[in-house]
């Protein structure tokens, strides 16, 4: 069975973590083939890319039990596990051109809920929840954890999640604006089959550059920040997906994108 499964329907890549008996746990294997599946997703047929998990949960974070750490053991190197796997794993979803969904269908630990908040639009089942375990084992939030939970929900619940490794559900993740959002468990599925189409028919290019200045805006003064809005502005001045959302304006017809 392969540790990750991927399909493309239509314009829409769909990427499921597949170690259901585990949580889905990152173990080497999973990392690799979830590279593999982003690579995939630079097919310029894929529009928009979905991550989800197989089995009850999302992703359990990094499989405990593939690390030989009893006392006694000689002491294992966590940072290239780091350098290795999660950085790389995080640099791929922030530059992936293309809006990334994570549809978290159940808890999100460790280094799966941070992974998570590592994509452009996370939709949560009710029953869902996101926990940062890595203080029940004496690390710190990683996979871009401790940059991703002060900007997004501020430093006084940053530092509640991770000092104490509460469960937070899916409703007051939403509440508090860690994920996009949270709806019924019933309903997950077309809400998410929806919000893809959508972004699928979206215009492409747009979108990306939407995407990347966003992210650019933390590290930008807001000098910086116009200068990039001018710049990226111009250049999407220039695209066919422009002139076709413009000329549909205009002749109150619906656009047809193809994502140039
Ligand atoms: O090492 C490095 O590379 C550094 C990077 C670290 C990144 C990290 O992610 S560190 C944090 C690792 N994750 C955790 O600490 C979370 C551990 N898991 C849990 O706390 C709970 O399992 C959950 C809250 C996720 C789910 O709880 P529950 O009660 O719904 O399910 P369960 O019964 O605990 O788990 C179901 C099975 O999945 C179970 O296996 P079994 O007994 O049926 O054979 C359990 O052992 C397994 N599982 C869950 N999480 C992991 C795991 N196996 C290995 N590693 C896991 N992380």
């Amino acid at each position: 069975m392969p540790e990750v499964e991927y399909t493309v329907d239509g314009a829409v890549q769909t990427i499921t973590l597949n170690r259901p008996d585990k949580m889905n746990a990152f173990n080497r294997a999973l990392h690799a083939a979830l590279r593999e599946a982003l690579k995939a997703a630079r097919d310029p047929e894929v529009r928009a890319v979905v991550i989800t998990g197989a089995g009850r949960g999302f992703c359990a974070g990094q499989d405990l039990a593939d690390r030989a750490v009893a006392p006694g053991d000689a002491p294992i190197d966590l940072g290239a596990s780091i350098e290795n796997n999660y950085r790389p794993l995080v640099c791929a979803l922030r530059d992936l051109p293309l809006p990334v969904v994570c549809a978290v269908n159940g808890v999100a630990a460790g280094a799966g809920a941070n992974v998570a908040l590592a994509c452009d639009l996370v939709i949560a089942t009710r029953s869902a929840s996101f926990i940062q375990a890595f203080c029940r084992i004496g690390l710190i939030p990683d996979a871009g954890g401790t940059f991703f939970l002060p900007r997004l929900v501020g430093s006084a619940r940053a530092m509640g999640l991770a000092l104490l490794g509460d469960k937070l559900t899916a409703e007051q993740a939403e509440a508090w604006g860690l994920i996009w959002k949270c709806v019924d468990d019933d309903a997950f599925t077309s809400h998410v089959d929806a919000l893809l189409a959508q972004l699928a028919q979206a215009p492409t290019g747009g979108l990306a550059a939407i995407k990347r200045t966003l992210h650019a805006s933390a590290g930008n003064t807001l000098d910086a920040q116009l200068a990039l809005e001018r710049d990226t502005q111009r250049v999407l001045g220039r695209s066919a997906d422009y002139r076709e959302g413009v000329a549909a304006f205009l002749a109150k017809r619906a656009p047809h994108f193809t994502g140039r």
